[in-house]
């Protein structure tokens, strides 16, 4: 009898793991443990979403009279490691082999390789088939490559899977429409609801015990509206390619006080825990395009997210890893603010962001991007804490996606492997890409003084700051010659700006 172990982010039934599953004879396991929810103090709702989603993909296996062992979190015998409950089930069970699906993270990669040993039995470690590339396929595209840029990734994902593509060229004449989906909100949008299902028995226990067993852990466990099943993640996807792709492209960089899920599709939880699987997503979008629902430069935007961002992180997770983890280029150690977790700041866009990830465990790319990672970049925040935050406030955040994007995407902590510049970015493109400035107590336009927005002087901070490391970087000339021009005068108020920033968050003061 073999024992097949599913964690929480391999709810498919196409998983690796289970393709040559014996029905009669083999046992799955399934085991919600506090390893796995605790490992960093994931925010409530994004606990209560992986238990429920466990709990219904384990009553499905299990009403398709397929031998499974749930183990509940309060199970007075549950051991409280993943290790720990497939010890104990072999010691129950004449298991003759364990076989699993790599797991998304590198630490539980390192951790399952010493089992086989440990358990005295074969554990047979499969490739995760749920990604549209491999990390071998991966490292193969990047062997010899002086560059890892995304776009020439994307290309070949293109080419690859005949996405979008006339014959050999793109579909439309250009690969990428990104300079049509930049434009800045306006007054007036009609912005759909994001997907609500309702909670059913099963997600109510699960609240329950989430609220009795997390309680300090961050965030809001209600509101709970996020997709559970499988069916009910498809009911989301074609909502949004219904909705609100027609307009993705768009104001796919648009930010708006008190409207979090703008015209973003809000499939990256379901994606990432396996209720979806990229191809299909991908493909529904393309056939809106084919029907003439949504037009090229938002279904080629969406697609590219998907076929190459996603695909991309993880490949560049996976050549990094250990290294990447301990990256910190820009040597920053400023420590991560208390206002992160409490939203009490006066910079308005940081409260609007920081609310919003507390009470959906969401935000979207440009908030995630160009105002809470912008923050941590110009501020010089420690990485570490950075990665931390991000890994545990997103209902999608798992390390494989989270740590390029962090490391290398928002604080240029790989020095440039994954980024060709910093995003780094002053109050004035938050005050174009967003209605946030007209109700803060900063000025987007004041430069220096009490009322300045900080991100105006801690960005020209952060370019003086990183001098050394950035001035040969040849798409940071212009800013360097522009600090170069700057009076001494204006030098000094920058200094004089963050110190009394830095000063004040040290202090406690409200900011
Ligand atoms: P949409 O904007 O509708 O995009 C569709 C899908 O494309 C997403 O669901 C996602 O699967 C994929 N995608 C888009 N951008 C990226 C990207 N940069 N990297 C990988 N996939 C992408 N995404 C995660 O899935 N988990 C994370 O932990 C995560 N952390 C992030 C941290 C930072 C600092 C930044 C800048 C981005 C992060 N992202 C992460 C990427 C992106 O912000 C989210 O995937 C997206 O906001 C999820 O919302 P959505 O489903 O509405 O996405
Ligand atoms: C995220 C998560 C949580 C909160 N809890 C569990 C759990 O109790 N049992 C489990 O098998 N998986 C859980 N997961 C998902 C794992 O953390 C995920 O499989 C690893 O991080 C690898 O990506
Ligand atoms: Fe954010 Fe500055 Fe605008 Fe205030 S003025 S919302 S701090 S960008």
């Amino acid at each position: 009898m073999k024992l097949r172990l599913i964690l929480g982010d391999q709810l498919s039934l196409t998983l690796s793991s289970l393709t040559d599953l014996d029905p009669q004879n083999d046992l799955l396991l399934m085991c919600e443990v506090r390893s796995e929810a605790t490992y960093v103090k994931h925010h409530k709702k994004k606990i209560a979403f992986v238990f429920s989603a466990m709990r219904h993909f384990a009553e499905g296996l299990s009403g398709k009279g397929l031998n499974i062992r749930y183990v509940k979190y309060d199970d007075p015998n549950n051991t409280g490691s993943l290790f720990g409950e497939v010890a104990r089930i072999i010691a129950q069970n004449a298991i003759s082999e364990v076989v699993l699906t790599a797991p998304g993270e590198y630490r539980l990669q390192t951790e399952m390789a010493g089992w086989s040993a440990k358990l005295d039995l074969p554990v047979t470690i499969k490739d995760d088939n749920r990604f549209l590339c491999t990390p071998t396929e991966f490292a193969d595209w990047a062997e010899g490559r002086k560059q890892l840029r995304m776009e020439y990734f994307y290309r070949e994902m293109r080419r690859k899977h005949s996405i979008l593509m006339d014959q050999d060229g793109p579909r439309g004449g250009q690969w990428n429409y990104d300079s049509e989906n930049r434009k800045p909100p306006k007054s007036g949008l009609e912005i759909p609801d994001t997907y609500h299902a309702q909670p059913d028995d099963i997600t109510q226990e699960v609240i329950a015990l989430v609220e009795a067993h997390f309680p300090d852990h961050f965030g809001d466990l209600l509101p709970f509206h996020f997709a559970v099943t499988r069916d009910q993640a498809l009911e989301a996807l074609d909502e949004f390619i219904a909705k609100r792709l027609n307009l993705f492209g768009d104001y796919q960089d648009a930010m708006i006080q008190n409207e979090p899920w703008m015209y973003h599709s809000h499939i990256g939880f379901y994606l990432n825990c396996g209720l979806l699987t990229p191809l299909e997503c991908v493909e529904r979008a393309e056939a809106a395009f084919h029907k003439g629902t949504a037009p090229l430069n938002a279904v080629e935007g969406f697609i590219r997210q998907i076929l190459g961002w996603r695909e991309y992180v993880r490949g560049i997770y996976w050549l990094k890893m250990p290294d990447y983890k301990s990256t910190n280029f820009l040597e920053a150690t400023r420590p991560l603010p208390d206002f992160y977790w409490t939203a009490e700041t006066q910079m308005n866009c940081m409260r609007q962001c920081i609310t919003e990830t507390k009470q959906n465990a969401y935000a979207h790319h440009i908030q995630r991007l160009m105002v809470l990672g912008n923050f941590a970049l110009i501020a010089g925040l420690d990485p570490d804490e950075v990665n931390n935050w991000y890994l545990l406030v997103y209902a999608d955040a798992y390390e494989w996606v989270e740590l390029p994007n962090v490391t290398g995407m928002v604080l240029f902590a790989d020095g440039g492997q994954l980024a060709s510049k910093p995003y780094a970015a002053s109050g004035a493109y938050i005050n174009k890409m967003s209605n946030y400035c007209g109700s803060c107590k900063y000025k987007p336009t004041v430069k220096n003084g009490p009322t300045a927005c900080p991100f105006n002087y801690l960005y020209w901070d952060f370019i003086g700051r990183n001098d050394g490391k950035l001035r040969g970087n040849p798409r940071m000339g212009f800013m360097y010659k522009s600090l170069d021009r700057m009076s001494d005068e204006k030098r000094q108020a920058v200094q004089d700006d963050t110190r009394r920033f830095f000063t004040a968050i040290d202090t406690d003061e409200k900011v």
